[in-house]
Formats: C-alpha cells, sequence, structure tokens
C-alpha cells in the first residue's frame, strides 16, 4: 500500500481526475477529503457524485469526508483543511486538482469567462496548497503536494486562451514551493496530463472530428482515462517519490511530443 494510513485531500474530487485521484488514493490505504463544488451531476445513477464516491471509499475500508467550497475564495481551502483535521486529525497529502476549462474564442471572451478560470485555476491552486502547508509545517512531519498542471502549461490552445496561462502558473507554482516548502519536507510536484476524457472536455471531443484527430496525434492510440493521471498522483505522493520534488510529470500517451 502505497499511501498506507495517510490522510490526502482532493479538491474538485467528487469528478473526473480528483474523483480517480481519490479513489486510487483509498485503494493504497488511505483516508480522504475531497473537496467539491456544487454536486450536481446526475451521472451517478440516483446518488450524487459526492455521495457516490464516499460511498465508493467507504465501500474500500478507508474514511471519507465531502466539503463543498468554491477554491477561488482563499476561505475554503482554510476551512477544508481544518474539517480534515478534526476528522482525521491530520494532513499528509494536497492533490491541488480542481479546475475548470469553459473553451472559448480569445477575441470576444467576456471578462466574466476570463477571470473565473484564472480564480479557480491559479488563485484556488494557491489558496489550498498555502492552507496546507501551513498545516503541515505545523505538524513537523513533512508532506507531499501534487497539483494537476497540465500539458497545456507547455502548450497552448486557441480555445484555451484564458486557461492554458494558468495552468503554466499552477506548474511554476509547485517549482516555487519546492523551494519554500523544502526546508519543512515538504515536497511539491505537478503532473501535466493530456488529453483525458472527463466532463471537463466532453462537450469539446462529442465533436467526432476533434477527437479522432487527438486521438490521432497520440503515439499510444487512444485518449487518456482518469486513472491514468491518478496512478501517477500516487506516485508523487508516495514515498517512492520522498527525492522528487519541484518536478512536473507528463501524463499525455505521447501527445507532447509527437510533432511528426
Ligand atoms: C487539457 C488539454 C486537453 C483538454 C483539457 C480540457 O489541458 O488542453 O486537450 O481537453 O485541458
Amino acid at each position: 500500500m502505497l499511501l498506507e494510513n495517510k490522510v490526502v485531500v482532493v479538491t474538485g474530487g467528487s469528478r473526473g481526475i480528483g474523483r480517480a485521484i481519490a479513489l486510487a488514493s483509498a485503494r493504497e490505504g488511505a483516508d480522504v477529503a475531497i473537496n467539491y463544488w456544487r454536486d450536481n451531476d446526475q451521472s451517478y445513477g440516483k446518488a450524487s457524485a459526492v455521495e457516490s464516491i464516499v460511498g465508493e471509499i467507504e465501500a474500500l475500508g478507508r474514511r471519507a469526508i465531502a466539503v463543498e467550497g468554491n477554491v477561488a475564495e482563499r476561505g475554503t481551502g482554510i476551512e477544508l483543511i481544518r474539517r480534515t483535521v478534526e476528522a482525521f486529525g491530520h494532513v499528509d497529502v494536497l492533490s491541488s486538482n480542481a479546475g475548470i476549462c469553459p473553451f472559448h474564442a480569445f477575441l470576444d471572451m467576456p471578462p466574466s469567462v476570463y477571470e473565473t478560470t484564472v480564480a479557480v485555476n491559479l488563485n484556488g491552486a494557491f489558496y489550498v496548497t498555502q492552507a496546507a502547508a501551513n498545516q503541515m509545517k505545523a505538524q513537523g512531519t513533512g508532506g507531499a503536494i501534487v497539483a494537476t498542471s497540465s500539458i497545456s502549461a507547455l502548450v497552448g490552445g486557441g480555445m484555451q486562451t484564458h486557461y492554458t496561462p494558468t495552468k503554466a502558473g499552477v506548474h511554476s507554482l509547485m517549482q516555487s514551493c519546492a523551494i519554500a516548502l523544502g526546508p519543512y519536507g515538504i515536497r511539491c510536484n505537478s503532473v501535466m496530463p493530456g488529453t483525458i476524457a472527463t466532463d471537463l472536455n466532453a462537450d469539446d471531443l462529442a465533436d467526432e472530428a476533434k477527437r479522432a484527430y487527438m486521438e490521432k496525434r497520440i503515439p499510444l492510440g487512444r485518449l487518456g482515462n482518469p486513472d491514468d493521471v491518478a496512478q501517477c498522483v500516487v506516485f508523487l505522493a508516495s514515498d517512492r517519490a520522498r527525492y522528487v520534488t519541484g518536478a512536473s510529470l507528463l501524463v499525455d500517451g505521447g501527445l507532447f511530443v509527437n510533432l511528426q
């Protein structure tokens, strides 16, 4: 068990990559605190997305709490960590995963779309990382922070001019936090998912031509699934990565390197 009796906090943990990270962490022996925002995903039958992920974790014999809050607000991260410590006594791992990508053209993008994307993806990552790191420092036993950056930190998207800078920012945040937090034994790394099929891009990939184009560009020949990313997050969170900090790991099926 790579995360035996660890306490893992996952933002955006009820759906998509975050859900997979929460489940993978529980499978590796962790108790999990899930942050979510507006539990209106009805794709899990009668149970809500939050109820179903909590139930799946508990079915594995691990404990789970779900705490609603918009990570864009500084207080959400503080409350999430408080509720986690209240429930489980400490925090070992933060998966700073919450993010949005409302695809939109650049020239007519409304300020609200830009500002909300920056607030959730970048400000949110900063505030939750700060809250978790302060708790880890107070505990005095180190910790691991893994942010969900993106291949989009390294390359652009014509409909993602608001989004890609936030993912580059998350990547850079982890590099600087690795320096700031290293003295406390807190490691900070990022994963860089490629095109992973989730509800974040379901509308975009509903366009068969776009989906076929992306699949053709990926050397492994398929879109990623959330657990492909979750396994890498578990590795970076675990003691197997004990000497890894300030690093980033592409999880993209070879998409980034594939020019021709
Ligand atoms: C990723 C990458 C993918 C896109 C998602 C929403 O960073 O750009 O292609 O589907 O974001």
